[in-house]
This record gives structure tokens, sequence and C-alpha cells, in this order.
């Protein structure tokens, strides 16, 4: 039951507006394909405002939710769900750590960006 659960778990992505403009929505997708889990939905869009304060409402007591906000509607972003065998876990992994500062070379965020403000993508950290 939860082995059949795990392989079909489902977390999302998305690549936030610096990732598309410095053109790296092709080599986070090579990462997360090559790694073997599967793409099964993807969309460029533009998020709302209200949309994005929804989805950061876990940090509106942070003094930059105002600035996240603003930087997530500042262009296009790339959201997508990937799926495949303890991917919530595993992409993390490959994201790398929040602030680039601490993510090691090899991870996304370790390799791709230097500043916490602009590290280029987001995950979801669990199930829910
Ligand atoms: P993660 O993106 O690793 O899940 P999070 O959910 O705690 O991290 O934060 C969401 C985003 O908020 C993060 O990708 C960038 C921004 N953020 C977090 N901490 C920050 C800080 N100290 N200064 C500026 N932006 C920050
Ligand atoms: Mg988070």
């Amino acid at each position: 039951m939860r082995a059949a659960a795990a392989l079909s778990e489902r977390t999302f992505l998305v690549i936030e507006p610096d990732g598309v403009r410095r053109g790296l929505v092709g080599e986070i997708i090579e990462r997360f394909e090559q790694k073997g889990f599967k793409l099964v939905a993807m969309k460029l869009i533009q998020a709302s405002e209200d949309l994005l304060k929804e989805h950061y409402i876990d940090l509106k007591d942070w003094p930059f939710y105002d600035g996240l906000v603003q930087y997530m509607h500042s262009g296009p972003i790339v959201a997508m769900v990937w799926e495949g065998l303890n991917v919530i876990k595993t992409g993390r992994v490959m994201l790398g750590e929040t602030n680039p500062i601490d993510s090691k070379p090899g991870a996304i965020r370790g390799d791709l960006c230097i500043q916490v403000g602009r590290n280029i993508i987001h995950g979801s950290d669990s199930v829910d």
C-alpha cells in the first residue's frame, strides 16, 4: 500500500521568473528527466498576485513575503507536476537548500543561483 502510493507520488515544481528569464527551463527539466521522473503536466503562466499570496500564505508573517509575491508576479513561470518514486523528497534534494549559499554543487540551486530571493525554482515539501 505504502509502496504503491510512493511509486505514483507527485510533486508540484515551479520554475520562477528568474529561471525562465535566464533560459534555465531546459536545464531544469533535463535534470528531472535524466533522474528518471515523469513529467505529467506543465504550463507557462503569469500568476496573479492573489494566487501567489494564497500559495505563499504560510510565509505571510515574514518580511520578505511582499517582495516574494512581487518577484513571482514579475514574469512568466513554469508550473509543473512530476511523478515517480519518492519524488517529493528526492526533488527537494535535487533543488538544494532554500538559500543557495547552503546548497552544494550538484544541486540546482547549488549550481545555478546565488541569492535566496532569486533561487529560480520552487518545490513542494510534502504531500499536502
Ligand atoms: P523553499 O523554496 O526551499 O521551499 P520556503 O518555502 O521556506 O523555501 O520559502 C519560499 C521562498 O521564499 C524561497 O524559495 C525564497 C523565499 N525566501 C525564503 N527565505 C527567504 C529570505 N530569508 N529572504 C528572502 N526570500 C526568502
Ligand atoms: Mg517551500
